[in-house]
């Protein structure tokens, strides 16, 4: 008899089990001075260092273009005020002079020369954060709620963030020896960043743990193995009733539990996640299933030993369907529990009660605890930048420099400036007004919640426009709601470029995604806490379509709608679906 043919590795298992320090040939392609790209295998090694190699997608008729993204770690979005003059001076000098906020509270630069790279990767080391691990087959940057902490259940649940953080950060060590000891900074940018500097007193938090050792003295990495995981992992917290961080589309999530005024541990989550490829059923959108209670001091050997499950399970011969998502949704929650408690030499407690109540973030001032004061703003499509009279790239690094406020990047892609004095409120505020930045305190609840991810020209898998269509769209939907009556209540939309779904569009009220240029597949009925998916409603509509699709539906909504209900869930439950294919 013959045997069932064993599906052969991806290309990527076998790069990696090659090298398993990451390096490829980086080193060399730094080194030539007329190396213009990363190219081959590097392609792949490089997002491990948090790079893309990109192309203007705007130019390719002329020929490509290319350039890098970097993407940068911050835990639960915190950026201290000396780091965001750094990033905004490095966006200036060695990208296209924008930040962009991400939807998983990160800073992107875009359009980085090959020449630039070396140079922003040690800046942003410098600057005490890092890029090791952002991208690639690993644990990306850890989610946590982006207000400041008020009290010490939300100081825990920060510092849980960080520590879970760092022990899942790979051991390589390539990844400094390349980019830290091995590029020295152009003169001028050392002298400027060690001024920065100076006012500093802390370590990088980001520093990998030291690698362990085989029994020949070589280093090893025990959590991650020589070939990583099959696919990228994400890890969220999230403190009920705030949803902020979309914490069930995670692979991992920690929910805080807070009983009795203490923080008693948290609910573990795992198997979300939303990346899915359009005509190929065996790749959908899911949400996490709550698997039990764990207390604060085993976060750690939790985390590790469900990352652990994910490398032995999850599936190396096909990238597309190699998260845990599926590894939950093939062998079941009953097996999942089963294996963890193998891993961990007991099962987890039931997990204990709890209730979102919505997602988002709050805009204009509110006071904290310790009578200092945070600033939500409004930030459109995340992206920080100079354009005609509205200035907030200018005023941002104004605000950084003269009051040094904390930076919270929220995982609605929009920002929090917080431990502002009440004595600095009115000249801070002054400085975004001056610079023709009145939108950002309060930008309504349709386009505070909105999301959009990069796309064109920078994404080399967007299908259509996504970041530079969605605010004229989005304008065009509040045009409709206010027709039909409910002008200004909120309302979560969400677009991408392509069904990956980085700008979370599978969970949101109205989801559009990209099906084609100009073409967008509708998804309706996610709700506005983040814990319901939303259905396909109509594919490949049109983009001038659009306002006209979701404006009858809107009327009907206003007609309908129950007191309360918001339009999620009203669409969910409406008689607006096709109706199923007959059997
Ligand atoms: Fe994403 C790939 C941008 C959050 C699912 N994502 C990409 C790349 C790197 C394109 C590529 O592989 O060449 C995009 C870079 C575009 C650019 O020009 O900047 C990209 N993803 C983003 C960001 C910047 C979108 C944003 O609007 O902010 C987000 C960066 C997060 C961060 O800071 O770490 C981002 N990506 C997400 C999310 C949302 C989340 O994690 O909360 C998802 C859906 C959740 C999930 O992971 O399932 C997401 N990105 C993907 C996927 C689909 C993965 C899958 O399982 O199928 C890809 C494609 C891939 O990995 O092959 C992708
Ligand atoms: Fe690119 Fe698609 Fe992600 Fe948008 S959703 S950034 S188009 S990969």
């Amino acid at each position: 008899m013959n045997e069932p043919l064993q599906k052969p590795l991806t290309k990527n298992e076998l790069l990696k089990a090659d090298k398993p320090d990451l390096s490829g040939t980086i080193r060399e392609t730094l080194a030539n001075p007329s190396a213009d790209r990363f190219s081959g295998d590097d392609e792949q090694f490089i997002k491990f260092h948090g790079i893309y190699q990109q192309d203007d997608r705007d130019k390719r008729k002329t020929g490509k273009e290319y350039s890098v993204m970097v993407r940068t770690r911050q835990t639960g979005g915190i950026v201290p005020a000396s780091q965001y003059r750094i990033y905004d001076e490095l966006s200036g000098r060695f990208a296209n002079g924008t930040l962009r906020i991400t939807s998983r509270q990160t800073f992107q630069f875009h359009g980085v020369a090959q020449k630039g790279v070396g140079n922003l990767i040690k800046s942003i080391n410098e600057a005490l954060s890092s890029t090791l691990a952002t991208c690639g087959d690993v644990n990306r940057n850890v989610t946590a709620p982006s207000n400041p902490p008020v009290d010490a259940i939300t100081q825990a649940i920060e510092d849980d963030a960080f520590t879970l953080t760092r022990a899942l950060l790979p051991k390589t060590t390539a990844y400094h020896s390349i980019w830290v000891d091995g590029v020295q900074l152009d003169l001028g940018l050392g002298e400027k960043i060690a001024k920065v500097r100076a006012s500093v007193d802390q370590a990088n938090p980001y520093l990998p743990p030291p690698a362990d050792h085989d029994d020949s003295g070589a280093p090893t990495d025990s959590l991650y193995g020589k070939t990583y995981l099959p696919r990228k992992f994400k890890t969220g917290f999230a403190l009920p009733p705030n949803n902020d961080v979309d914490i069930f589309t995670n692979d991992m999530g920690f929910v805080a539990i807070v009983e009795g005024g203490k923080l008693a541990g948290y609910n573990l989550l795992v198997g979300g996640g939303l990346g899915t490829s359009h005509g190929n059923k065996a790749t959908y959108p899911r949400l996490a299933d709550v698997i039990g209670f764990v207390t604060r001091e085993q976060i750690v050997a939790v985390g590790e030993a469900v990352i652990k499950i994910h490398r032995d399970w999850g599936d190396r011969t096909d990238r597309r369907h190699a998260r845990i998502k599926y590894v939950l949704q093939e062998k079941g929650v009953a097996w999942f529990k089963a294996e963890l408690a193998q891993r961990l030499g007991a099962p987890l407690p039931p997990a204990r009660p709890f209730l979102f109540k919505g997602q988002g973030d709050a805009f204009g001032w509110t006071r904290q605890a310790d009578g200092h004061w945070f600033l939500g703003l409004f930030v459109e499509t995340g992206r920080i930048k100079d354009a005609g009279d509205y200035r907030l790239k200018t005023a941002l690094r104004k605000i950084a420099e003269q009051f040094a406020p904390t930076f919270r990047l929220t995982a609605t892609q929009n920002l929090i400036l917080s431990d502002v004095k009440e004595t600095d409120k009115d000249a801070l505020e002054k400085v975004l007004r001056d610079h023709g930045c009145g939108i950002v305190f309060d930008p309504g609840l349709v386009k505070g919640r909105g999301m959009a991810c990069p796309a064109l020209p920078t994404c080399g898998l967007s299908l259509a426009e996504s970041e530079r269509f969605f605010p004229t769209l989005l304008a065009k939907l509040e045009e409709a709601q206010a027709e039909a009556g409910f002008g200004g209540e909120e309302l979560v939309v969400r677009m991408t470029g392509c069904p990956n779904g980085c700008a979370r569009p599978y969970n949101a009220e109205i989801g559009f995604v990209g099906k084609a240029p100009g073409k967008y597949n509708v998804m309706l009925g996610g709700n506005r806490e983040g814990t319901r998916l939303a259905r396909l409603f109509k594919e490949s509509v049109l983009a001038d379509e659009i306002p006209s699709v979701i404006g009858t539906l809107f009327r009907q909504y206003a007609g309908e709608r129950r007191s309360g209900q918001a339009f999620g869930d009203w669409a969910n439950e409406a008689a607006i679906w096709p109706a199923p294919p007959a059997a």
